[in-house]
């Protein structure tokens, strides 16, 4: 994608919801559908409807590309390996992070993916120099039946504005409480006035953080508020560069017990039923 889209951070279960991304090339189109990982057994309605996102897409794809870490396939791997096979997708396994080990190291992963039998490429590829990218898109698109486009030009996602600044907080929230954050922390946007005069015409953005538990409310706000503060100046950073324009942020955290298994919230935070 030309366009930041949604969070990235070293923590598992950073996507949790699917999020389209469209790709315009003048010879053709290419949209991607971006899915949590593994979940496991569901503990709650969040991890259910987190494992079902993946499932879902998977029904409407012409090509799968399954992103590993560059070590020999474990359990979780082989599982998405036969549920591939099964489903008679054509699954490309993309050999993430290589810029991370030597190159005598990357044969064993390659040859162990190969003996699966489950896939039709197997590309190594470095997300973050952009190494082996093009080749994983050519091998991609070789693939796509032929057909016009499915969304216009000038769509780049399904997923709205709102969303999307979301999607900046919670990012900063996962990488600056990498160790310490729940997993049930959850984002929404309480108010949003576009050119606000009560504050010298930005945009006045007020978001607010829900911990699960009280005593994660501490954690978030830290010392003096200043962990809270940090990821305010951080987050602003990104949405501004997002929307074009100046913004007054604001952010509350307040508990909210037992969201994970709301259903009516779940669906707020964009998580289909
Ligand atoms: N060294 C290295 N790190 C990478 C590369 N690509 C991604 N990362 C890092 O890996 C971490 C996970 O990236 P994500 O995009 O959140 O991974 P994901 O597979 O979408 O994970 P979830 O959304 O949590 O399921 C982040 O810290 C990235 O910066 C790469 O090519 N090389
Ligand atoms: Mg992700």
């Amino acid at each position: 994608m030309d366009t930041k889209l949604a969070a990235v951070s070293p923590r598992p279960q950073t996507t949790h919801v699917r999020m389209l991304g469209v790709l315009n090339r003048e010879a053709y189109q290419a949209a991607f559908l971006d899915t949590p990982g593994y979940i496991g057994r569901a503990r709650d309605e969040m991890d259910r409807r987190m494992s079902q996102e993946g499932a879902r897409a998977l029904e409407e794809a012409d090509v799968a590309v399954l992103v590993v870490e560059p070590r020999t396939p474990g359990d979780v791997e082989r599982y998405f390996a036969e549920d591939l096979v099964r489903r008679g997708i054509p699954a490309i396994v993309a050999i993430n992070k290589v810029d991370s080990v030597a190159k005598e190291a990357l044969l064993p992963v390659i040859e162990a993916y190969s003996r699966l039998d489950a896939f039709v490429e197997i590309v190594p590829i470095s997300a973050l120099r952009s190494d082996g990218i093009g080749l994983l898109m050519e091998l991609v698109v070789k693939r796509l039946p032929e057909a016009g486009p499915m969304f216009p030009p000038d769509q780049i996602t399904d997923r709205s504005e709102r969303f999307r600044v979301i999607e900046m907080v919670r990012e900063k929230l996962f990488r600056l409480f990498y160790q310490e954050l729940p997993y049930a922390t959850a984002v929404t946007i309480d108010e949003w006035v576009d050119e606000s005069t009560n504050h010298g015409g930005k945009t006045h953005i007020a978001i607010r953080i829900h911990p699960e538990k009280d005593s994660q409310r501490l954690i978030l706000l830290g010392k003096g508020g200043l962990a809270l503060k940090e990821v305010g100046v951080q987050a602003r950073g990104d949405i501004e560069t997002l929307l074009g324009k100046q913004i007054f942020l604001e952010l509350w955290v307040k508990a909210r017990p037992q969201w994970r298994r709301d259903p009516a919230f779940l669906r707020q935070l964009g998580m289909a039923d």
